[in-house]
């Protein structure tokens, strides 16, 4: 089978592949055994944990695919780099390769490691934002929205009204909705919209892709009305490969220009390293401005640890450096988009209804399609991601209406409009024949939804309430 990059506006072949003749560009040097249960055993462990996959043990689970986050395989250049990690309190020798690295791929020549990405969210915030102020971001992911009503503001989404149609064919559906951004900041001013964010890929409505045009004009409007730009980018490099995919003029450049050229826009950014720096730990803050990062460092000292350090050991700075370096490889993510794209292909053939198109780090399941009788108010994602376990024991995560949680002024249920359940795939962990296995799970589900039942708090955790709730079937 020959895939085909697009150029997306106009429809012609860009570039040719042969699937059939490349696979994983890798081969495995260590594995861990997975344990194999029957569907009684996961029947009897999915009711243990209050039908929330987060409570399971991760032993208990075949192919786990709740986040990408951590999750990922680490390289034997990354490993190699673990035993040169230099223990410092301050001023490892590891931080300033991290730094370097940073400033080379992104052109920030501030940097503050932290311990994972909301806790860069936390100095970030704690620095910037005051009571009653909003921060506009085509969409925030759930940390970052907890983070930013901690500090009592307001997380304002301004995605393109493509991002929230379900089945697409645009081609950048994380795209601002520049229109409604210039409006926003011209009623609120920047008194009381400090800063605009901006999610690299779009985490919450499938990991779909913010295209260079749409990254250029935020900047405008950033400008316009004299506030800073920030990025978060738990997953820059699958962004960047899909604006080489899919926006002219971009095919003949690199991913690290593409990356290069991004970053130009922004005055700094967030990243969870856990996703596309692919470690098992860590984050950090980038900055350009030497004021804002001596601002930051007061916080990022008392929440943190040290300020080249930030709540991590010198060899996890280490593997972070090594992991942004590996991720810009273009036949590393022709794989890892492959990827995704692959179980995407496997799932629409078998007719299980899935956002389109596929994003970069996971598949999501349109559940209002999969299951249109239950009430949304029954949790259907959440009753899907149940069932995916029990058939296959396989372990997907909800983005649905348990996330979503409640307005924190009234109180009430949030809607979203986007009910899901996420595939997500850890990097370089699992083979294609394991995407096999997550098809033919969802098909089985598929030809017996009629008999799933809705769910029902038991329990209902205060913040973030999807981590630890538990239900009941109803
Ligand atoms: C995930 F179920 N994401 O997607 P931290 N920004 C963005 C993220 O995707 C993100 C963070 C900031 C996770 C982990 C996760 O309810 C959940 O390093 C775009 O996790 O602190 C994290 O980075 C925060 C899963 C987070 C969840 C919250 O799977």
């Amino acid at each position: 089978m020959v895939n085909r990059i697009i150029d997306w506006e106009r429809g012609t072949a860009i570039m040719d592949y042969d699937r059939e003749l490349i696979a994983e560009p890798f081969r495995i040097k260590m594995v861990e055994r997975l344990k194999l249960t029957t569907p009684a055993e996961r029947e009897r462990l999915i009711a243990e944990a209050g039908y929330n996959g987060f409570l399971l043990r991760s032993e208990d689970v075949y192919i786990d695919l709740l986040t990408d986050s951590g999750t990922g395989a680490m390289s034997d250049y990354q490993w190699a780099g673990l035993m040169q990690g230099d223990e410092a309190y301050a001023g490892s020798r590891n931080f300033y390769h991290l730094r370097d690295v940073i400033n080379d791929l992104m052109g920030f020549d501030y940097v503050i490691p932290t311990h994972q990405g909301r806790a860069a969210e936390n100095v970030l915030f704690t620095t910037l934002l005051r009571p009653g102020q909003s921060v506009p971001n085509n969409m925030h992911f759930d940390t970052t929205k907890a983070h930013v009503e901690h500090k009592r503001g307001r997380a304002v989404d301004l995605v393109c009204p493509e991002g929230l149609v379900a089945q697409s064919d645009y081609p950048f559906k994380g795209n601002m909705d520049v229109d409604r951004l210039d409006a926003f900041m011209k009623e609120h001013g920047r008194d009381k919209a400090p800063f605009i964010m901006l999610t690299l890929t779009c985490n919450s409505n499938g990991g779909q892709p913010v295209s260079m045009a749409n990254i250029r004009a935020v900047r405008a409007v950033a400008d316009k009305y004299g506030v800073p730009l920030f990025f978060d980018v738990a997953r820059f490099a699958e962004n960047a490969y899909f604006i080489k995919q899919r926006e002219p003029g971009y095919q003949d450049k690199t991913i690290k220009e593409i990356v290069r050229e991004m970053f130009s826009y922004a005055d700094g950014c967030t990243m969870s390293a856990k996703k596309d720096a692919i470690v098992n730990i860590g984050g950090f803050i980038a900055l350009r401005s030497e004021q804002l990062y001596r601002e930051c460092m007061v916080w990022a000292v008392l929440f943190e640890g040290f300020i080249t350090y930030g709540g991590l050991a010198g060899r996890d700075l280490e593997a972070m450096a090594r992991g942004l370096e590996e991720v810009v490889d273009e036949e590393y993510l022709r794989q890892r988009v492959g990827q995704v794209k692959y179980l995407g292909d496997q799932l629409l053939k078998a007719g299980v209804p899935i956002i389109t198109p596929t994003g970069g780090h996971a598949v999501y399941i349109d559940a209002k399609r999969f299951l249109p009788d239950m009430p949304q108010a029954q949790f259907p994602a959440q009753a899907l991601c149940v069932e995916l376990y029990i058939e296959g024991g396989v372990r997907a995560v909800e983005i649905g209406s348990v996330l979503a949680g409640r307005d924190p002024e009234t109180g009430e249920n949030l809607v979203p409009a986007l009910e899901m359940v996420r595939l997500t795939i850890p990097r370089r962990v699992y083979t294609d024949r394991h995407m096999d296995v997550v098809a033919k799970t969802c098909a089985r589900v598929l030809a017996r939804r009629d008999s799933i039942r809705g769910l029902r708090f038991t329990y209902e955790a205060p913040v973030l309430r999807h981590f630890t709730s538990r239900f009941e079937r109803v």
